[in-house]
């Protein structure tokens, strides 16, 4: 497989011990998926903080928010017969579902895009109410006429939805609540409006009939969306098999709309893919790549909290270079950052462009 992505040699540029916990009695597990946006001259990540209890050899232990906001303590015996803990990330109890962190969002920035801080002033962004019980995860920003909009995961035991709140100063949000119900994740709105209307690729899935797909939807005043369809789907023995789901915020070229995704096979291995969407009317697909952009391969991507996952969500693009910088969350513990030249990623998708 052909592996385009330029690592940093500095990743991981963030590992959990870079980090405080949110409260006392949990530790950090894994620090992932960031949003990306440029602010005040700097780099700023909104990267997803899993925390849970230390963990003891009897029991396996993990935070839930209760509607009010309060953070509990679930403790169960690793020997219970209710129990089914065979995932790292999910376990079943009695019959209902959980995850074994808890996540929030936070706000990290740098002047280098490699060296990332937590700036003082700058409120955590936890769950709140029913639908976040079990956290908020993998948010994506747009920016779009002034207004920064983050699509992220709610996840609560009412299943796994899409939740937006606005802001135009990382100070005061507005939330809009879900935008889309489970189950439903991976969600990014585009950073223009096309023919009047916002657009956004989101992730349903569908257990019996259908799959894990990428879906196009658009929308009058982007909370409330309609005319979905269905846009990109796994492929059979393929490294995108299982899942597909879409990274940050389509990427305008004169080619197109390119969008990097992610495919995950029945092993659960996540690689980088890309495909092109017309730019008059994205749900036409122009392109796709056969092969991964970019593969788990290093140490800190092949084994970690989750391991065998490279997983994109936020990006960078430098017009004067045409590099895409990514960050990405690699074993869904650490952030890292690599580079994409955009003539790379074209290639594989079967062009061969002449950029000056
Ligand atoms: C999957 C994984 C986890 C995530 C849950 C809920 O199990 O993507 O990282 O926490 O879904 O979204």
């Amino acid at each position: 497989m052909k592996d385009i992505a330029k690592r940093f040699p500095e990743n991981p540029l963030l590992s959990p011990a870079d980090l405080e916990p949110s409260i006392e009695g949990l530790h950090v597990a894994c620090l992932l998926n960031p949003g990306v946006f440029r602010y005040n001259n700097k780099t700023w990540l909104l990267v997803r903080v899993a925390e849970r209890p230390e963990q003891s050899e009897v029991h396996i232990s993990f935070p839930v928010l209760t509607a009010a906001g309060e953070t509990e303590i679930m403790e169960i015996a690793l020997d219970d017969k209710e129990l089914i803990a065979t995932d790292t990330r999910v376990v079943r109890y009695k019959g209902v579902d959980y995850l074994t962190t808890l996540s929030h969002l936070r706000l990290l920035c740098s002047d280098d895009g490699i060296k990332f801080y937590e700036p003082e002033g700058y409120k955590k962004l936890f769950g709140t109410g029913a639908l976040q019980t079990f956290g908020v995860e993998d948010c994506r920003v747009t920016f779009l006429e002034d207004k920064y909009y983050l699509t992220f995961t709610a996840v609560s035991d009412n299943g796994v939805g899409v939740c937006m709140r606005t802001t135009t100063d990382w100070k005061t949000y507005e939330s809009h609540g879900m935008i889309l119900p489970p189950h439903n994740k991976d969600c990014t709105i585009f950073e223009e409006k096309i023919n009047g209307l916002f657009y956004a690729l989101h992730r349903p899935s569908s257990v019996d009939i259908g799959g894990n797909y990428i879906w196009l939807a658009e929308s009058p005043d982007g909370v409330h969306w309609g005319n979905h369809k269905c846009i990109v789907k796994t492929r059979s023995n393929s490294w995108d098999s299982a899942r597909v789901g879409a990274g940050a915020s389509p990427i305008k070229t004169e080619k197109g709309w390119l969008e990097i995704y992610h495919g995950a096979n029945a092993g659960h291995q996540y690689c980088l893919g890309a495909f092109l969407l017309d730019l008059n009317d994205p749900s036409k697909v122009i392109a796709r790549t056969v092969e991964p952009i970019m593969v788990p391969t290093e140490p800190y991507e092949l084994s970690g909290f989750f391991g065998h996952v490279v997983f994109t969500n936020g990006h960078v693009v430098d017009n004067d270079t045409h590099t895409i910088t990514i960050y990405y969350g690699a074993a869904d513990e650490f952030v890292c950052g690599a580079k994409f030249l955009l003539v790379d990623i074209f290639a594989a998708l079967g062009y061969n462009l002449q950029l000056e």
